[in-house]
């Protein structure tokens, strides 16, 4: 009766604490420059499609072959979104039900590994990811994992070290990917490392997977086993993971997902998935990619020009690392200060990090969200001058609060939902 009640009155009315807060992280959303390079802001009919009635639908199973009746409709949008991504990555096979990048991992896990076996995949404090084997996620305590790095002196991938560790240690599975590293990775290098060593590939595109879909960034389909990523982060989808992978896995893939790890698909989202797809395919999706590289390099280069210092010194993709050990300030005070003056970045480990994950000595930073916006070259300059003079005073509250107005005022020339259309 409750939820019916909701209906009629609707959520100001039935639940205001709730709708406050979503009221809230609008204005937020609006009002400060997103700059956490794992976020983005979806179109409106990718919202339209996750907010929609298909969030009533239980599909167990795959389309035609479902545990449940009345999947018809759902079968449509879970159809759309596999031709689609089928379509966009070039793949034989994709799974578009994880509900997560680490769900989407874990099925591609239990497809390839037992408990115990050995995987090769990069350290977390040099970019990776909990799931790439980090001792406290389930990667980590059920596998035994050899972990490669950057190069102390490039910051750059050591693909002749990654070598010697396959050789030595002969994973069952080398897992490519990174939710921190700004540089392209070689598809063919860790190719060739696996196939030396019998090894198979699970090359994790969560963070570039726009830019691969676009053709920006090179593409691991043709040299990993298993592709995969989430959809929410360059992809500018709705939260959530995908697989893709060749035809001989098909089968195994979709068996670890449904009914290995999940239950019920998440209709609604697989729907917004599918929308997000079909911008993904347009000729404007290929500019907004190109302009978030456009927008990281200049950043990148603007700050380097103005003392800062950027791992690997500069980026290829959309995203980059400031080494903050030079000014002797923590990524947690980064962090603090420039959420203070409006702007959203996260804490992040640099390589060789000797602070703990939650002070760390530096801050990850992206573009895809204020790219989104519509804001290009000349707004990367003004915000790096704002970056730049936060961490300079760094302990200096009044000046985050005037930064904080400038914030404001160039977010009211980009504005957000109001303006947000289809690309
Ligand atoms: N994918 C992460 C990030 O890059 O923020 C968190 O899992």
């Amino acid at each position: 009766m409750l939820a019916k009640e909701g209906f009629k009155l609707g959520l100001a009315e039935f639940d205001p604490e709730i709708a406050q807060s979503i009221k809230n992280e609008t204005d937020r959303e609006n009002n400060t420059l997103e700059m956490i390079a794992s976020e983005n802001f979806v179109s409106r009919e990718v919202q339209e499609a996750q907010g929609s009635v298909m969030t009533n639908k239980y599909a167990e199973g795959y389309p035609g072959k479902r545990y449940y009746g009345g999947c018809e409709f759902v079968d449509i949008a879970e159809n759309l979104a596999i031709e689609r991504a089928k379509k966009i990555f070039a793949a034989e096979h994709v799974n578009v039900q994880p509900h997560s990048g680490s769900q989407a991992n874990m099925a591609v896990f239990h497809a390839v590994l037992n408990p115990g076996d050995t995987i090769l995949g990069m350290d977390l404090s040099h970019g990776g990811h909990l799931t790439h084997g980090c001792p406290v996620n389930f990667s980590g305590y059920t596998y035994n994992v050899v972990s490669y790095g950057v190069n102390k002196d490039t910051e750059l991938i050591d693909y002749n070290e990654v070598k010697k560790l396959a050789k030595e240690n002969k994973p069952k599975l080398i897992i490519v990917g990174a939710s921190a590293y700004p540089r392209i990775i070689d598809p063919i290098k860790f190719r060739e490392i696996a196939d030396d060593v019998g090894a198979k590939i699970m090359t994790d595109i969560a963070h570039p997977a726009g830019l691969v879909a676009t053709g920006l960034y090179p593409s691991p389909i043709p040299y990993s086993e298993f592709v995969t990523s989430t959809t929410h982060k360059t992809l500018r989808g709705p939260r959530g993971g995908m697989i893709l992978c060749r035809e001989e896995f098909a089968k195994e893939i979709n068996k670890k997902i449904f009914p290995g790890i999940q239950g019920g698909p998440l209709m609604h989202v697989i729907a917004a998935k599918a929308v997000a797809f079909k911008e993904a395919l347009s000729n404007e999706f290929l500019s907004y990619q190109k302009q978030v590289i456009v927008n990281a390099r200049h950043l990148a280069k603007f700050l380097i020009e103005n003392g800062l210092k950027i791992v690997s010194g500069g980026t290829d993709t959309h995203l980059m690392l400031l080494d903050l050990r030079p000014q002797d300030i923590t990524g947690k005070d980064a962090e603090s200060a420039l959420e203070k003056a409006g702007i959203t970045v996260n804490k992040n480990t640099i390589p060789f990090e000797t602070r703990s994950p939650f002070v760390t000595s530096g801050i990850r930073i992206g573009t895809p969200a204020l790219t989104t916006r519509g804001m290009k070259e000349k707004e990367m300059e003004i915000i790096g001058g704002f970056i730049i003079k936060t961490l300079e005073k760094i302990s200096d509250n009044a000046f985050h609060s005037e930064t904080r107005k400038c914030v404001r005022e160039l977010c009211d020339q980009f504005p957000l939902h109001s303006e947000l259309t289809k690309i």
